[in-house]
């Protein structure tokens, strides 16, 4: 697949999302991300919105910025996603999710963060084995499935009378229905600390960026990308499959183990999070993101090689991570972030690996 152009990789891709990406790719001529590592909500609106034209890719760590606004509709992960619609990128939240399956879904879906309703894209770290990939896959099929919400609002917890079992208003969820029979199972052993009451309220709203959510915060109509309609509404998942940092633990058995669960899940894995291209049979349409990339200063050798940060960090450039190990986005976060001019930068930097994909797919 490394000769293959956007264009063809739209059309064979198998995860609608990948091929939207690829759509945008070939229209915006960027195979840029923006890993927007700053610590604050603030920093990070205002980079979605100043390097949104350069990328195709935002990359985020939401758990490093404060100040961020939870709020599903005006917080900060919808206002993100109104930037995506604006510009024409997708979001893709670098969780990294690495523990048992049951933990990593409810990870996914609930939290203050809900990642599932901003995030088009996350990724997991597969080394607790395989089921984390089929439960996020799980959890984004039942999260679809769940629209309008039944959110739990109140959980009174105290040492239940039997009437109060009689009088607790659980709804119909499952959910509800568990409480209850943990809370009477708690009161029959006498143990305090039980479920009192469970109100469930159904509240019924839009994922911050579905496409009819076509108004803006402020209440206008909201400014969309041209050339492209908006992103499918549904999500994807990256397997971090190898590593940019020095000394990693991440084998060729793991990463073949990586490569196997993508195959098992097509319908949700989009790909990886590589240092190379992992495509080896002609059905593996999988797209490749590389962290670990930084251009040298403007006035030294562009083919010339870059110093890690000095925390396990390695870099390596555009031209070698894009036109020699053949992945398909170079995901940039310190070389664009720290510049004097960040906009420039961002343009600097998706030029040269715009430069090298055209150059490899020649
Ligand atoms: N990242 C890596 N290497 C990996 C996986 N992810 O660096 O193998 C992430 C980091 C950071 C970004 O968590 O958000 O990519 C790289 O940032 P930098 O360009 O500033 O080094």
């Amino acid at each position: 697949t490394l000769k293959a152009t956007c264009a063809s990789r739209a059309e064979t891709a198998s995860h609608p999302l990948t091929s939207y990406l690829f759509r945008l790719m070939e229209l915006k001529a960027s195979n840029l991300c923006l890993s927007a590592d700053v610590t604050t909500a603030r920093e990070l609106l205002y980079f979605a919105d100043k390097i949104g034209p350069s990328i195709v890719v935002f990359k985020t760590h939401h758990d490093m910025v404060s100040g961020w606004d939870f709020h599903p509709q005006t917080g900060t992960g919808a206002k993100l996603a109104s930037l995506a619609r604006k510009h024409g990128f997708l979001i893709f939240e670098d969780r990294k999710f690495g523990d048992i399956g049951n933990t990593v879904e409810m990870q996914y879906i609930g939290g203050s963060a809900r990642i599932i309703e901003w995030a088009h894209i996350v990724n997991v770290n597969m080394v607790p084995g395989k089921a984390s990939v089929a439960s996020l896959a799980n959890a984004a099929t039942r999260w679809f499935e769940r629209y309008p919400y039944e959110v739990r609002t109140s959980v009174t917890v105290g040492t239940p009378t039997a009437e109060q079992f009689e009088d607790a208003d659980t709804g119909s969820s499952q959910e509800g229905e568990a409480d209850r029979n943990e809370g009477k199972q708690r009161a029959d052993d006498g143990r305090k600390g039980s479920i009192v009451s469970v109100t469930t309220v159904t509240q019924q709203y839009e994922p911050a960026n579905s496409p009819r959510l076509t108004k803006s915060m402020a209440g206008g109509d909201e400014v969309l990308f041209a050339g492209i309609d908006e992103a499918p509404m549904t999500r994807g998942l990256l397997i971090l499959a190898q590593m940019s940092s020095q000394g990693n633990f991440m084998n060729k058995e793991y990463t073949q183990a990586c490569v196997e669960a993508a195959r098992e899940h097509k319908d949700f894995v989009m790909g990886f999070v590589s240092q190379e291209s992992l495509n080896s049979e002609p059905e593996d349409q999988f797209i490749h993101m590389t962290p670990g990339c930084q251009l040298p200063p403007e006035d030294e050798d562009q083919n010339g090689t870059v110093q890690g940060d000095g925390k396990g960090q390695q870099y390596n450039t555009p031209q070698k991570i894009i036109g020699v190990c053949g992945a398909d986005i170079a995901i940039v976060g310190r070389g664009i972030l720290r510049a004097g001019d960040p906009e420039e930068e961002a343009e600097r930097y998706r030029s040269a690996a715009w430069k090298a994909y055209t150059e490899r797919v020649r």
